[in-house]
């Protein structure tokens, strides 16, 4: 029997026709964070979620890809799915080649589910540590995780508060992989750039070259608000500059638990040349980086 969700009451909805943006992305652009939710009577959404959200099907996710400009996406495992991957898998399946996809896995998963994930285009994992999100588990339990994916050459994806930063630093550092940190850890755009939170952030950066950032969640970040979240801005481009080879960018559709508005990925593409001014890091960031990690040359 199929099961009907109830959104969470509160739950913000994406827009249905958001504007085209001004900016024009250089060809072969890739957005690099976004999610599909559902539809939960086909792919049920998880009995540990935290959250219920409105259906966001790969249908949509395509039909936003093609009116933005991009050519591939990177769906990352949404946790209202928990480890469940089944919705993303179908959605690489029918993007073929113009996506790959980031998974959420738990100690029991078995070999076989492992190389089917990686056959569909699955190329990472997302350790989540945000506590509306997901329970914390020991350290020991990512490492274990992190054993499983060795032999696929898999990647982490951590998402993390930057309260959180400082506990988990001898994990984060300890992680063989490349390591891509979730919209840049989510500093505290109201402090200064050289505030001592956003440069521990930064000294991760600086001392560990496998650590990347996505340059993303400007919608989530900010506390000037839309159009022109001008108070992200200057952490982004920090980022992107002293770091050009190590950053990626996505929407982040359908923007999951968005409680102050809903962003239109309009103005948040619109936000790229104020991100990377320079047109060779908008190319690195926007192509060349996520192509690097998820289309390698041995893979083209
Ligand atoms: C994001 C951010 C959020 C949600 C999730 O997997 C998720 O549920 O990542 C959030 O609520 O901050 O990147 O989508």
């Amino acid at each position: 029997m199929n099961v009907t969700f109830e959104p969470d009451a509160d739950w913000l909805v994406y827009l249905a026709n958001p504007r085209k943006p001004y900016y024009v992305l250089p060809p072969g652009a890739v957005d690099a964070h976004c999610h599909v939710f559902g539809p939960g009577d086909v792919f049920p959404y998880a009995p540990e979620r935290k959250y219920t959200p409105v259906d966001a099907p790969k249908e949509k996710l395509f039909a936003l890809r093609d009116f933005l400009g991009f050519e591939r996406q990177v769906i990352v495992q949404a946790t209202c799915h928990g480890a469940d991957n089944r919705a993303l898998v179908d959605a690489l399946r029918a993007a073929g080649d113009q996506a790959r996809g980031v998974a959420t896995i738990r100690p029991s998963v078995s070999r076989g589910d492992l190389a089917e994930m990686h056959e569909a285009g699955v190329r990472g994992v997302r350790f989540n540590f945000v506590r509306r999100l997901a329970d914390p588990k020991p350290d020991d339990y990512y490492r274990g995780l992190v054993d499983l994916i060795a032999e696929f050459g898999w990647h982490i994806v951590i998402y993390f508060e930057a309260a959180d930063l400082a506990e988990r630093w001898d994990l984060f550092t300890s992680l063989p992989t490349t390591i891509v940190v979730d919209h840049m850890g989510r500093p505290d755009v109201t402090q200064p750039l050289d505030g001592m939170s956003f440069a521990l952030f930064q000294r991760l950066m600086r001392e560990h070259e496998n650590v990347w950032a996505k340059l993303s969640g400007a919608e989530r970040l900010s506390k000037s608000g839309p159009p022109r979240y001008d108070d992200f801005i200057p952490f982004a481009r920090h980022i992107a500059q002293a770091f050009p080879d190590r950053v990626i960018w996505g929407t982040d559709w359908p923007h999951p638990n968005m409680k102050s508005h809903m962003p239109d990925e309009g103005d948040l593409v619109d936000l790229l040349p104020r991100i990377a001014p320079a047109e060779e890091l908008q190319r690195k960031l926007l192509v060349d980086n996520p192509m690097r990690l998820y289309w390698p040359e041995e893979e083209r």
